[in-house]
């Protein structure tokens, strides 16, 4: 496959101005007639290259009059026109489509009976032929004809201007856009759709329609999603200053998609899992979720739609800049503090350990093959980070200058990252943000080291900032210039410094004055800048921190430094054959933490989670997996079986009776509830896994049904089958409860995960064009059951590899996302190396594979 370069980066050769579509619907058969005004954009004698990809060409006219001079390349899916006219022109062409037969979920497909699109990156290229990139922004106007009865929504971008009955008992209404915009913000749905309509007024005035399709039958899940929506739209207001610029914003939900969501312009489209939520049927986690990114979208008609992308390889620019606004907002709608600490611990799991494999990329990467592969926490969390820096270097009002000062400059544009530094630069009195550029380009988790020297007689601490790369990071790796939000924490566990230090060389010192007695340093607070930190901290240090730092992120970090370490040395432990023995200073410390009475029920949850196999194996030069579960499941039983009573103590006194609420509170003690139940569940005998089968069947919401579920599996309890089944019986005909439950079975431990996930693919409730259920199931295999995944017969390799293969000739975006598990390759025991090299050697190796999963194995193989 062709590697596609930023530095060869050239403007169109024409670029659209307006197209009209029309679209006759049909599940199998739909005729799309587009009409474009079309202008030359260089002085180059060049022809007309139009992109196009499975589409059955019909006729060509320009200026009204048939057009032959042209070539249709099926191959490399262009339609090239040659001696097209000099000046603007206006050019038409019928092609046809398969909806139902597309199952990429690119283009226009089919979810169930909903006709809908998905055109972010190259979508728009399967619906018609088109100059089908970011920086060609057109106005569009789309006109849909279908059966009335079969499908009476039809839907597209912006507003409709005209409606009526056809012949043949069909109907027809016509959207128009009044905002250019790049084709992938196009959209169209048509379907036979349940919603609820509501309006929100924005501060100057304007009345503007809210509506959210979905399902029939599935209308009374979609309240929450509408209360995001208009608290999204408040925020921004309140927050940048940034109302909505259409009379209506639409949301539709359906089943078949292949991420969370879609920002099409006032037409969203949704993953269902993002839009519907109950109390019976959702978790905590999916009302958060929804919440964020119900936001996300939404945030993106400014930050996206309004200013868009000049090409592929600014993504982050959107992306980076929208997930930070929708971590701003979460933080806003619920607490600070635990939002930051469930981001950064998300960061890590997942960003950190991309950065650190055979696909690490920069947030703006130069190359790509397949861009449908660069959607990553990279560009996607590592980007907000980047963002965040600014925000922490430039203060929250300047922030908002630059954000003011870059819609002022850009709006309506397809821009780079360089313009919006430029915004943020110019906004701030010239800001130098020359080095600050290069997070922008470079791999790699950077490394920082802190230590302190505190001079007694002249009452001076010296703080001490060391940066380094990691070794796959660019050989010509610039130092970074990164902010280090700092306190020094007095004997009395008081603050008596606090600020925001800028390392911009390799070392650097850093004086403080007037420090009366020797400090406990607090560093990277509200984790500032995104690096791997070790510090001179001592083993006591760190608990003193656990209890007394002012900075809720490091009081909570201070606990999982002490765990990792310990935790990576039992792995040792564990792999040299060695008795387990867990530290009795981190055993006390952690009952500690569980019986003050001082900490709220969520902080109290999140500080009771201990570092997961994920993070540990990215410490370990050759990755244990046994060895590490076994250290995960001694060190939770050992700290279950030590604090049992107030373990217990806490699982009681956490009275649910009551109304249920969807407050920070109430969510925060469900999860410590559940937390509770789960450590308790580590300890020998039957009597917790009763009361964790008792909770199971009591449950009157999913958080507490699939936590207790959950820890029965987990435990290997005997409950398990049974609670299993009544589950299963009481939810299979709700696909995103299923998608839960075929997860838990997926992550189990122990050794019949292999053979459940055959037989769970064969279960009616499993079809493996909906891409929630692969993930669901091989997905959460692949990535999250690490012992079984490695199994060392090779069998889950195989299975893997054989569904990657299935998959890709459907869906190559789901294939290759399949391909993570792979990703510990190089790092893994040399007798798995010895199972998992063939199968990565007959996926590259197969004929007509995607360039999506070539692009992913062709770099773990290499
Ligand atoms: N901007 C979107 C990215 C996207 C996508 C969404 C749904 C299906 C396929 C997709 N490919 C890329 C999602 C977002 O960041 O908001
Ligand atoms: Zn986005």
């Amino acid at each position: 496959p062709k590697v596609i370069k930023l530095s060869e980066y050239k403007q169109p050769d024409y670029l659209v101005e307006t197209i009209d579509l029309t679209f006759h619907l049909d599940s199998t058969k739909t005729l799309v007639q587009s009409k474009m005004t079309v202008s030359k954009n260089t002085t180059d004698a060049a022809p007309l290259v139009l992109n196009g990809e499975e589409l059955i060409l019909k006729s060509v006219k320009i200026n009204g009059e048939a057009f032959t001079d042209y070539k249709h390349d099926e191959e490399v899916h262009t339609l090239t026109l040659n001696r097209v006219p000099a000046g603007s022109f206006t050019l038409e062409i019928e092609n046809e489509i398969n909806p139902e037969a597309n199952k990429t979920l690119d283009g226009l497909y089919k979810s169930g009976t909903i006709f809908c699109t998905q055109n972010e990156p190259e979508g728009f290229r399967r619906i018609t032929f088109y100059v089908d990139r970011p920086d060609n922004m057109a106005k569009f106007t789309t006109k849909i004809i279908a059966d009335k009865k079969l499908y009476p929504i039809l839907l597209s971008n912006g507003n409709p201007i005209a409606k009526g009955d056809l012949d043949g008992g069909k109907h027809f209404v016509t959207w128009e856009d009044p905002f250019k915009k790049p084709s992938y913000l196009y959209a169209l749905v048509a379907g036979d759709l349940g919603f609820i309509k509501d309006t929100y007024k924005t501060t100057s005035g304007r009345n503007v329609a809210l509506e959210i399709y979905c399902d029939k039958g599935n209308e009374d899940k979609c309240h929450h999603a509408m209360e995001s929506l208009k608290k999204s739209m408040k925020w921004d207001e309140d927050r940048f200053g940034l109302e909505y610029d259409l009379d209506i914003y639409m949301i539709v939900a359906v089943d078949a998609f292949n991420m969370g969501a879609m920002e099409n312009k006032g037409l969203n489209i949704f993953n269902s899992a993002y839009v519907l939520a109950d109390q019976k049927s959702a978790t905590d986690g999916n009302f958060y979720g929804i919440e964020s990114v119900i936001g996300h979208e939404y945030f993106h008609n400014w930050t996206g739609n309004r200013i868009t992308c000049r090409d592929w390889f600014q993504l982050t620019l959107k992306e980076g800049l929208t997930v930070f606004r929708d971590q701003e907002f979460s933080a806003d709608m619920n607490s600070r503090s635990v939002e930051r600490i469930q981001s950064v611990l998300g960061l890590r799991a997942s960003q950190f350990a991309e950065d650190a494999g055979p696909t690490s990329h920069p947030i703006k990467p130069a190359t790509y093959m397949e861009i449908n592969n660069f959607y990553t926490a990279t560009i996607y969390e590592k980007g907000a980070e980047v963002i965040r820096m600014i925000q922490t270097l430039l203060g929250v009002d300047g922030f908002r200058r630059g954000m003011d000062k870059y819609f002022e400059l850009f709006d309506g544009q397809a821009v780079r990252t360089e313009d919006f530094i430029h915004a943020m630069s110019v906004a701030n009195d010239n800001f130098d943000f020359t080095q600050f550029k290069n997070w922008y380009g470079q791999n790699g988790t950077p490394l920082l080291k802190s230590t302190s020297k505190y001079d007694e007689a002249n009452k001076r601490l010296t703080l001490t900032l060391t940066q380094s790369f990691p070794a796959n990071a660019p050989k010509d790796a610039k130092p970074y210039h990164m902010p280090v939000r700092v306190g020094l924490i007095g004997a009395d566990g008081k603050d008596v410094a606090s600020k925001v230090l800028e390392l911009k060389t390799p070392t650097q010192d850093f004086v403080f004055e007037n420090i009366s007695s020797k400090p406990i340093t607090s560093v990277n607070r509200d984790f500032s800048a995104p690096v791997k930190l070790t510090t001179d901290l001592s083993f006591d240090d760190q608990l003193f921190l656990m209890a007394h730092d002012s900075d809720s992120f490091n009081r909570f970090e201070a606990a999982q430094v002490v765990a990792q370490k310990l935790m990576l040395d039992l792995i040792q432990d564990a792999h040299a054959k060695k008795p387990l023995e867990l530290n009795a200073k981190y055993v006390a410390a952690f009952g500690k933490v569980l019986a003050d009475t001082t900490i709220d029920e969520a902080f109290k949850a999140l500080s009771m989670t201990i570092p997961s196999e994920g993070i540990l194996h990215q410490e370990l030069a050759e990755i244990y997996y046994p060895e590490t579960e076994a250290v995960r499941d001694f060190v939770m039983k050992t700290l279950a079986t030590a604090h049992q009573d107030i373990l217990l103590k806490l699982f009681t006194s956490i009275d649910q009776k009551g109304e249920y609420k969807l407050d920070p509170k109430a969510m925060g003690q469900r999860d410590l509830k559940i937390k509770a139940l789960n450590l308790l569940s580590m300890v020998d005998g039957d009597k917790y896994k009763t009361l964790a089968f008792d909770h199971f069947k009591s449950a009157t919401n999913m958080t507490d049904e699939i936590g207790a579920l959950s820890v029965l599996i987990n435990s290997n309890s005997s409950f398990k089958a049974e609670a299993l089944k009544s589950f299963y019986t009481k939810w299979k005909s709700e696909t995103l409860v299923m998608q839960k439950w075929l997860s838990v079975q997926a992550v189990a431990s122990d050794d019949s995960a292999y053979d459940n996930i055959l037989a769970l693919e064969k279960d009616s409730i499993y079809d493996r064009t909906i891409p929630n259920l692969v993930r669901a199931l091989l997905g959460q295999f692949a990535a999250n059951n690490k012992v079984q995944f490695n199994h060392p017969s090779g069998r889950g390799y195989k299975l893997v590899a054989d569904r990657m293969l299935e998959l890709d000739k459907l869906n190559p975006q789901v294939a290759s996302r399949l391909a993570s598990g792979f990703k510990d390759y190089s790092r893994i025991p040399k007798d798995l190396q010895a199972k998992m090299k063939p199968e990565l050697d007959r996926i590259i190796k197969t004929d007509g594979l995607s360039k999506n999963v070539y692009e992913i194995v062709s770099k773990i193989l290499a």
